[in-house]
């Protein structure tokens, strides 16, 4: 198994009562209706149901005596049956799902209702996994709908094929190709994400080329929305700010500028004719040297809006990106967003949306919740995940990122109202805005197994249950996708979940245990450097962790940058305190002396070394639980796994070790005795180079 199957590796039934009831009703099945998305069900149950019981699936001509199983939207029911009040999909949106019998004339029908076509697919990949897992129940009736309305998945992908900050090969989208070549990954990648209910794409870079919206291009990409649009997913594409002056000839991109407002709304007129349900723009504006309104002395309501003004016509929306922090600022990075956008509270068009990462900082291996979530009223607020592991070990480490999105979403923030949360501001259900959105980063790329580890595809599997249910445990998501690509062995089933759920948490520990940030290598943040230092001094690590000889950590409190007094009451006054702030976050918010006593008793000298070492045991362990699966499931998943345990195993020791050399050298405390010592010195690990590390930022 190489893994290309993904979560969609359908196979055998391994319970036999299951085995039948799937035969009986694969054995008859009919739609209410002809559409491009019945025949995208056709095609998938023609693919699942050899594998599943040995048999192709039988379609019936007619609803009644061959059929088991029926399919359509509520509308076309009705209109055959009048059955619409059998089943209470009414409320359950545009992509919600029945599932359950239906008695007509004394006969059962086991029954998928959409209000649209697409909840249908998505009630019926929720039914292909229940049988595959074994938990159907015939009789039993399901209801769903997703929380949020845009689950996106954020392709960091440029057109000459490289991915920033990707690590399993080069781009899916083969522009050059494009629009003749129709590789057959498209709509694999397109079954994947309908299977977990991702409903929307931005295709290309953040990190914009203004060429994605001249005409040929718009044809290629025309071309993938036709492919996505019967699986339900929508393309948007990422709109440069300079756009009008690189493709449209102008001299100024200034949002004001009439000629630049005319620009926008052309080739937003031309987009619709090609893509007549696009999405809208994905917009990076005045963030890393990325062009924005600012240049004109703009704000970035105003960019967003005139944006947002020539996509409203036709039910488009800006996803306007809070990653913004300038380096020519004298502030900590961490304040920047919230600078930039509680001023603009109630300032942006209806159509935008803000998309903020989960942290201030960038997708750091913890982060405390942005503290934009809960500080504007009158602002659509997204949330965007990494899925991508940029600084959590890229391809080659197991880290299952369910958890750590689980704890962001589940952060409360006490605002709007004293139990707000998160996922609560990000679905509307405490914000009340009416547009919601959940972004994730994407992981995929051109590697067989499409995202480099076997596991990337739990955390891809993971985003996209997570934005269809922001309250969803990590540890129920990572039992189907376990179950889905192992098989039903409870004993496996135990132990590659164990390996999962231990996972982010000992990744943290021994990479940035206690609060610590931002001390990977350069660049390309691949490994350890807690040395790093000169050029900008916010992308280096000492600005980071300001160890000294008196202590460690970033004061962000009322003694140092403040950034804390962007956060709730509630919030500044419990993290604050350095005794009572969680752990986790003490060396985010306060610079504490080398001695400081911890919960522990211990030094935080000591708590420090002892959490590196606690980590690099948490990775060994990983490893030996993996090892025992030798012979339990298929060899070829099991070694390439196994493999790349091994180098997270020496990464996780050489994190341990070239950090905690580099900060004795600081803090002058020995080592503590409990501790294996370093196999190198200090110089040692600092000489190490990664020249071939992927995802860098390209630089032409
Ligand atoms: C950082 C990445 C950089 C991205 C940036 C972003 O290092 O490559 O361009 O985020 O989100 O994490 O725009």
């Amino acid at each position: 198994k190489d893994g290309y199957e993904l979560w969609l590796d359908y196979r055998p039934i391994e319970n036999s009562i299951m085995r039948s009831e799937a035969d009986r009703l694969f054995s008859g099945i009919f739609f209410f209706g002809k559409n491009p998305t019945y025949e995208a069900i056709q095609k998938e149950l023609q693919l699942a149901a050899p594998k599943m019981t040995g048999k192709a699936p039988i379609f019936s001509t007619e609803r009644l005596n061959q059929t088991q199983v029926w399919l359509g939207t509520r509308e076309e029911l009705a209109q055959v049956f009048g059955l619409q009040d059998q089943v209470t999909i009414r409320n359950l949106g545009e992509d919600g799902y029945w599932m359950g019998p239906v008695v007509f004339q004394g006969k059962t029908y086991f029954t998928i209702v959409g209000n649209r076509p697409v909840g249908v697919l998505y009630g019926f990949f929720d039914w292909l996994k229940s049988l595959q897992s074994g938990s159907f129940d015939s009789n039993k009736v399901k209801m769903e709908s997703p929380k949020i309305q845009l689950r996106i998945l954020n392709h960091w992908d440029n057109l000459d094929r490289t991915v920033e900050r990707g690590y399993a090969g080069f781009s899916i989208w083969d522009w050059h190709r494009l629009p003749g070549y129709i590789d057959p990954r498209y709509i694999d990648y397109a079954r994947a994400n309908a299977s977990i209910g991702i409903n929307a794409v931005s295709l290309t870079n953040v990190n914009a080329n203004a060429r994605i919206l001249t005409t040929d291009f718009m044809k290629k990409a025309k071309v993938l929305a036709d492919i996505f649009r019967p699986y339900g997913i929508k393309v948007f594409l990422t709109a440069r700010f300079s756009a009008p002056i690189e493709i449209g000839g102008l001299k100024t991109a200034d949002p004001l500028d009439p000629e630049v407002i005319a620009f926008w709304k052309k080739k937003t007129d031309e987009m619709y004719q090609h893509i007549p349900d696009f999405g809208g723009y994905l917009v990076k504006a005045n963030s890393e040297g990325q062009p924005g309104p600012h240049e004109y002395q703009r704000t970035h309501a105003e960019g967003a809006n005139m944006l947002a003004d020539a996509l409203a016509p036709h039910g488009g929306v800006v996803i306007w990106r809070a990653f913004v922090y300038s380096h020519e600022i004298d502030e900590d990075r961490h304040k920047q967003a919230n600078l930039e956008f509680v001023p603009l509270d109630g300032k942006f068009r209806e159509n935008v949306i803000i998309q903020v990462k989960n942290g201030a900082i960038d997708f750091q291996p913890r982060e405390p919740f942005h503290p934009l979530f809960g500080a504007v009223k009158q602002t659509n607020l997204g949330v965007e995940f990494q899925i991508t592991q940029e600084y959590l070990g890229q391809a080659t480490q197991l880290v299952y990122l369910s958890p750590m999105w689980e704890e962001v979403l589940r952060s409360k923030t006490f605002r709007p109202t004293p139990n707000s949360t998160v996922a609560g501001i990000v679905d509307g259900s405490d914000s009340g805005q009416k547009l919601t959105l959940m972004a994730g980063v994407s992981n995929i790329g051109t590697d067989r197994n499409w995202t480099g580890h076997l596991f990337g595809q739990a955390n891809w599997y993971a985003f996209g249950r997570l934005a269809w249910d922001p309250y969803l445990n990590s540890e129920q998501i990572a039992e189907e996708w376990t179950k889905l690509t192992f098989g039903q062995n409870p004993e496996n089933l135990t132990k590659i979940k164990g390996i999962m759920l231990d996972s982010h948490e000992a990744a943290v520990t021994y990479m940035t245990p206690l609060g610590l940030h931002h001390i990977m290598g350069w660049d390309h943040h691949y490994g350890p450097g807690p040395w790093v230092t000169g050029g900008r001094a916010d992308w280096t690590a000492l600005y980071y962790h300001r160890a000294d000889s008196l202590g460690i950590g970033f004061d962000r409190t009322f003694t140092g940058s403040k950034a804390l007094e962007q956060y709730a009451p509630e919030i500044i006054q419990a993290w604050s305190d350095s005794e009572q702030i969680p752990e986790k976050y003490l060396l985010w918010f306060h610079h504490l002396p080398w001695d400081y006593t911890m919960k522990s008793g211990k030094t935080l000298w000591e708590e420090i070394g002892l959490h590196y070492d606690q980590g690099v045991k948490s990775a060994r362990k990983m490893k030996s639980t993996w090892e025992s699966l030798n012979g339990a499931i298929d060899p070829e998943q099991f070694s390439h796994v196994s493999q790349l345990l091994g180098i997270q195993v020496q990464e996780a020791e050489w994190w341990r070790n070239a950090c905690l050399l580099y900060f004795q050298s600081i803090s002058k405390r020995p080592f503590p005795s409990e501790i294996e010592q370093p196999e190198g010195d200090l110089e040692y690990y600092k000489s190490l180079r990664f020249p071939t590390a992927p995802g860098i930022r390209p630089r032409w």
